[in-house]
């Protein structure tokens, strides 16, 4: 049976297992990714997308399983002849990684939009996944902490997330338009679902669905809209989210990352150790998938895919 097209709203490694996943069972025309684009920042003169990166090189079978970001087999020449004449290394940048971020920075000085650099290198790489930058404008996310306010990638990894976390700014999601790509994507004719990762939801999702006008067009869209949690057992499956929750008041669970998305989802999908959680979550008006959501091989990426699928297709059932 033909599935419908797909919405998926993504960050960095979580996002990029989940769409590798989405990617085997869906027809490749039918996905498109929309990435936070608030972690990129300017560094030694580069233009870096994290996230956007991670998971172009991840649905192009590019990426390093071993760091969760960057290139898989990389050599570190530049980096090292960096250190020795005393230049800034606590951001790792393989050398073949810094092809893209040097390639990328020329044609954004050349004026080309990061929608169009993203499209073109997605082709090169070889994903026929359509990978959107939320914005083709700069937003930046600053982390405000006890130490003061910190640019995120600073916070992240040369400070390695430790200042106590009191909130979040996304510098310039005020004026950054909504990639038009995504807005029509999500007004596709058989669009079947709009999934939201198991990405960090305050770095990585909050920054999307703080662009003006998209959950209002969310909210109109009358395919379900799914979230996965990406804390699993009061864990993180990676990154910082649960200590995030901490500092910021809130309990580390899936119950607490359904609340946070209530207002614009329809189901959310929670891991098996999470099972007990269930009823809390359909008590704030959710339907509830509980699945294995751990994506430690390619066979359960697209398990948690299809199951993701047949839960997206009962909730629609489910309405009519
Ligand atoms: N994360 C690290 O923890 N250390 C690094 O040195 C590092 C380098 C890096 C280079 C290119 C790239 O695309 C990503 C890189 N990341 C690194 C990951 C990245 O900064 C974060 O994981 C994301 O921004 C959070 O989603």
């Amino acid at each position: 049976m033909a599935i419908g097209s797909v919405v998926a709203l993504a960050g960095g490694v979580g996002g990029a297992k989940l769409t590798k996943g989405l990617a085997e069972v869906l027809e490749s025309d039918k996905l498109t990714v929309v990435v936070n684009t608030a972690d990129d920042f300017e560094h030694l003169g580069l233009y870096i997308c994290p996230d956007l990166d991670t998971v172009m090189y991840t649905l192009c079978d590019l990426n390093n399983v071993e760091t969760g970001w960057g290139i898989k087999s990389e050599s570190w020449n530049f980096l090292e002849a960096l250190r020795e004449i005393g230049g800034e290394t606590w951001f790792s940048l393989g050398d073949r990684d810094l092809a893209t971020h040097i390639h990328r920075t020329y044609r954004m000085n050349a004026k080309d939009k990061l929608s169009d650099i993203t499209a073109d290198f997605c082709a090169i790489m070889g994903t026929d996944v359509r990978i959107l930058p939320m914005t083709d404008d700069p937003v930046r996310t600053m982390v405000d902490t006890e130490e003061g306010r910190i640019p995120f990638q600073e916070y992240f990894v040369r400070l390695g997330c430790s200042p106590k976390v009191l909130g979040f700014e996304f510098e310039g999601i005020q004026t950054a338009v909504f990639n038009p790509l995504a807005s029509k994507s999500l007004k596709a004719q058989d669009l079947a679902a709009v999934i939201i990762c198991p990405s960090n939801p305050y770095v990585s999702i909050a920054p999307i669905l703080s662009l003006a006008g998209i959950r209002d067009q969310l909210r109109g869209i009358a395919a379900p809209i799914i979230a996965v949690s990406p804390i699993v057992d009061g864990q993180a499956i990676k990154g910082p989210a649960a200590k995030m929750m901490r500092e910021l008041g809130y309990t580390p669970s899936a119950v607490s990352v359904a609340q946070e998305y209530k207002d614009i989802t329809d189901g959310f999908v929670i891991d098996s150790k999470d099972a007990a959680d269930a009823g809390k979550i359909e008590d704030i008006g959710q339907r509830v998938l509980v699945t294995d959501t751990i994506m430690t091989s390619l066979k359960v990426k697209k398990s948690l895919a299809d199951n993701i699928m047949d839960f997206a297709n009962e909730i629609k059932v489910g309405d009519n």
